[in-house]
């Protein structure tokens, strides 16, 4: 199995921990793609990805998988165990739920502050093939944004060990590079959210948070 990463950016980095959580490392080749100098737009890159992002998993068949949802529901089919995408029905929904909540309101609203705001990003507003010029409005919308998501998750976090019950998930996986890549970009986790506070650094004591 080949996995397509980028060892500063986000979404390879949820694909990263999965792989760690599930402890199959040794069995993964990973290449490492260089977004800063845009290796993503190379034809070379286009023909292992045409929508030019990462992550991207190769299985053994050489099938590819080019969102981060998807490489981790690959993971999870051919490695069960350790669980991280629910046993029950009602768990895998819950997760599902607080997964897609992560990705949209944490994830993509950080995106949408750092890529409408960002000079190196000029031009560069969403990922993908196309360019698309910033819209500063969308940086200040992302900002509102993200400090809407730290307060949602103190409050999901209110009466639980981890955001989709107690069991650790790939719902802790996204929130956690979601809000670790916005706190990289200078957005403070408010001083008053002690459960999110609680959580991040529960997260950050794992071995899995350290690659
Ligand atoms: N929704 C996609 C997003 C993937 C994505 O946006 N990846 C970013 C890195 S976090 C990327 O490849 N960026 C390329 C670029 O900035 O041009 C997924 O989850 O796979």
């Amino acid at each position: 199995m080949k996995f397509f990463d980028c060892s500063t950016a986000p979404s390879p980095r949820q694909v990263r921990i999965f792989i760690a959580e599930k402890g199959i490392n040794d069995i993964i080749e990973t290449v490492e793609v260089n977004l800063r100098d845009g290796e993503q737009l190379t034809d070379s890159f286009r023909k292992i990805n045409p929508y030019c992002t990462v992550p991207v998993l190769e299985t053994d068949d050489g099938t590819r998988v080019y969102s981060t949802a998807g490489c981790c529901r690959y993971l999870e089919e051919a490695y069960p165990e350790p669980c991280l995408m629910g046993k029950t029905n009602e768990e895998k929904a819950i997760i599902a739920d607080m997964q897609w909540r992560a990705e949209i309101d944490g994830l993509l609203a950080v995106g949408e502050a750092l890529r409408n705001s960002a000079p190196g990003l000029k031009d560069r507003a969403l990922t993908g093939p196309d360019n698309y010029s910033q819209i500063p409005d969308l940086a200040e919308r992302g900002r509102k944004r993200v400090e809407r998501f730290f307060s949602t998750m103190d409050q999901i976090l209110q009466n639980k060990t981890y955001i989709a019950g107690s069991d650790f998930s790939y719902a802790d996986i996204t929130a956690y590079c979601a809000i670790s890549f916005a706190t990289r970009l200078k957005f403070d986790l408010p001083d008053n959210a002690m459960n999110l506070h609680r959580w991040f650094e529960s997260i950050n004591e794992r071995a899995s948070s350290k690659i």
